[in-house]
């Protein structure tokens, strides 16, 4: 006898640095959510597993920005996701957080697996970049620069997010602080290195002929060209060792007396999360968590978005396999890893920084009393357009278009004139036929009867399965919609509101039929649109849909079984989707474009000035020559500035953001017919100009070094 495989599905773990968006559901959970919801309608033994990320530069630079602790601001957005997650219906068996000790555990004990077995980690000495300012090594998102692959000027010192390369700082052109905006010195530090190098030949036989441990494990052709690409591209480019370990203060701590005040890579700790959400999985329902893991009949699946394909596709398969090579049993790598590419958003990037984004939280909050059935149409609209080859598109428009053709034009259209019909003629019960009358006469290709309707939605409702299995999710939800269209046909072709009249013993056939395709609605519906079968079932009078219920389905299908008897009581029937007022859409497009117009959180423009106003002003170059502190206060430093035709004295309140001996030699912009006032008894004449970046952080805004002083600016 054969075990029953196991799945393990994952969704990349989301930081917990802010709300989801729908680049974020569409990319690695809505899929994942009706992969694992489809293999249980399936009867499949499933553990869906996720859990935010709480570790890395990602949360200590959103912590500095709110001016909270890390530690708040992981509970802060972990809350926020998962509730968004619950109210939208992704069914993780857990949403675990790597904060959580277990996590600290687990992957420390990983970590010293792999630092015992000796020829995996290498200590390294190197020169890193650091910023004098903060005094601080920058890794990470700490520093950013320019791709040294596709020229993206935004590159953090990990990865680019355009091309998703994996990066080194030190391969960053022209790189910066995120900091202080400088560019950073070198120095030196020590840090663990995992051996890539080492693992690159096996690593090319796995993606390339799906072999693993010289056994086939899976076929390479099911996997998505863009991630097999992506990997061969990035085992071609030759494996360099990787840092492991990194400078900050909030994280895993390096398990090792050597490695004291260090933390462990965020990238390194995260997709161990995985398996410590599946060990409290486990033992919250009396698992074993190895069993899905390490077990012969273990079948784990990543979703993930594209620039996660590297860590999923190569970095952490090493490190499982590195593990796996010095412990019994050992454990599986991924079958296959269908990462998605990105949403656009009204023909624009998605972007968090600049606020042009839909979050879930809001749209939950701004649909639910103005879409019916709001939950639905986002995860349809959303698994419609999902990116699964190519970046695809989100506008409002088109998820208005989604909602009044396929949802209320097809899919309720349907059930609902079956629906109502049979409240109508039957009271709600189904009706009892004699197959012989309701024929009319009528052919064997011809007949009405749910007999004939199965053969053909039979096959249908396995089409969408096989497509589910391929992660085709668009195919899957299109075959949905074909099968309404076709419902919406039999209705048409049948017309079931004339024949009352003329032919009533064949009206309750063609309804009767009807009823059965809305029963097999409420089963299918389920993965994509979850809603709306459970409103189906209990519109149908029917318990709520179960694991293993596909199955049974497509076995009936197949033998022409009725699925719902005659005689069986109907509830009242109720709105499944209505159209969307434009009015709502306009609403979703106005707050976009607030917040492109208001660049999040730059100050807005003051009142108007006319060009007499600016003419009045009188800014000259000039060259800062002494400063000191002005006593007793912390904000203001006393300077002698030379402005050319004579030297002055200005006061300026910058004492926080810069030391008297660094302003020494600066050139600068005064505003030099200032009318002059005394400052804690200093006379000042002038004001230096200054340009305020993000946090308040001041710059000189200065001409070019050698400039002469008392030119004028207009
Ligand atoms: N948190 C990166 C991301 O959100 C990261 C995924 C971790 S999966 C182990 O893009
Ligand atoms: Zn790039």
């Amino acid at each position: 006898m054969t075990n029953k495989k196991k799945y393990l599905i994952t969704s990349a773990l989301p930081y917990a640095n802010g709300p989801l968006h729908i680049g974020h559901l569409a990319g690695a959970y809505l899929s994942a959510d009706v992969y694992a919801r489809f293999l249980r309608l399936k009867g499949e033994d499933v553990a869906f597993v996720c859990g935010s990320d709480e570790h890395g530069a990602a949360i200590t630079i959103r912590a500095k920005k709110e001016g909270l602790s890390p530690k708040d601001i992981v509970d802060k957005y972990h809350h926020l996701i998962k509730d968004t997650f619950d109210k939208l219906g992704v069914t993780f068996d857990i949403f675990h957080r790597t904060s959580d000790p277990l996590h600290h555990e687990t992957a420390q004990e990983f970590f010293k697996k792999l630092d015992e077995k000796g020829d995996e980690f290498i200590r390294e000495t190197n020169e890193q970049y650091y910023d004098e300012e903060y005094n601080q090594f920058l890794a990470d998102r700490y520093i950013k620069g320019t791709c040294p692959n596709c020229d993206h000027e935004e590159a953090y010192g990990d990865q680019c997010e355009k091309c998703g390369t994996a990066l080194s700082p030190l391969e960053l052109i022209d790189p910066k602080s995120t900091l202080s905006g400088n560019t950073p010195i070198l120095k030196e530090t020590t840090h663990w290195y995992f051996r890539l190098d080492k693992h690159e030949a096996w690593l090319k036989e796995w993606i390339q002929e799906g072999k693993f441990r010289g056994e086939v494990t899976h076929n390479p052709n099911d996997w998505k060209n863009h991630v097999t690409g992506q990997c061969l591209s990035w085992l071609d480019g030759e494996l360099k060792p990787r840092a492991i370990t990194r400078d900050l203060d909030w994280g895993i701590p390096v398990p090792l007396k050597e490695g004291e005040g260090k933390v462990l890579y965020v990238w390194f700790d995260a997709p161990i999360g995985y398996i410590s959400a599946t060990k409290a999985w486990a033992k919250a329902n009396g698992k074993n968590w190895e069993d899905y893991w390490k077990g012969e009949d273990a079948e784990l699946v990543h979703f993930i978005g594209k620039d996660n394909i590297v860590f999923h596709c190569i970095i952490f398969p090493a490190m499982l396999k590195a593990y796996g090579d010095v412990s019994e049993p050992k454990y599986v790598l991924p079958i296959n890893v269908p990462a998605n590419q990105f949403v656009n958003l009204e023909n624009q990037k998605i972007s968090t920084s600049r606020n042009w984004a839909v979050w879930g939280h809001e749209y939950l909050e701004d649909a639910k009393d103005k879409v019916t059935n709001h939950i639905d149409v986002l995860r349809y609209v959303l698994i419609k357009n999902m990116p699964e080859q190519k970046d695809s598109e989100f506008t409002w428009e088109n998820y208005r278009e989604l909602n009044d053709t396929d949802l209320v034009g097809k899919l309720a259209n349907f059930m609902n004139r079956v629906l109502v019909l049979t409240h109508k003629y039957y009271n709600g019960v189904l009706p009892t036929f004699d197959p012989a009358t309701s024929m009319n006469g009528r052919s064997e290709g011809e007949q009405t009867t749910f007999k004939v309707l199965t053969q053909a939605i039979g096959e249908k409702v396995a089409a969408l399965g096989q497509a589910i299995d391929r992660y085709e999710f668009r195919i899957a939800l299109k075959e949905l919609i074909d099968i309404a269209s076709f419902g919406n046909e039999f209705l048409q072709h049948n017309e079931p509101w004339k024949k009352q009249k003329t032919t009533p013993e064949e009206v309750k056939a063609i309804l009767s039929a009807g009823l059965q395709l809305v029963t097999v609605f409420s089963v299918i519906t389920q993965p994509f649109i979850p809603n709306t079968s459970a409103k189906l079932r209990t519109i149908l009078n029917l318990p709520a849909v179960k694991d293993g219920d596909y199955n049974i389905l497509l076995e009936n299908l197949k033998a022409g079984e009725a699925l719902l008897p005659a005689g069986h009581q109907l509830e009242k029937a109720s709105h499944l989707f209505t159209k969307i007022d434009q009015e709502f859409i306009q609403f979703q497009m106005d707050k976009l474009e607030e917040n492109n117009e208001t660049l999040s959180d730059l100050t807005p423009l003051k009142e108007e000035a006319t060009f007499d106003d600016f003419m009045k002003m009188d800014i000259r170059t000039a060259t800062i020559l002494e400063a000191e502190k002005v006593e007793k206060t912390d904000k203001l430093l006393k300077l002698k500035v030379d402005v050319g035709f004579e030297e002055r004295t200005v006061v300026s309140g910058i004492a926080q953001h810069f030391s008297a001996e660094e302003v020494i030699g600066k050139k600068v912009l005064l505003l030099a017919n200032l009318a002059p006032r005394k400052i804690r008894g200093v006379l000042s004449k002038g004001m230096i100009l200054m340009a305020e970046g993000e946090e308040g952080k001041l710059v000189f805004v200065s001409p070019p070094e050698g400039f002469g002083n008392g030119h004028t600016v207009s």
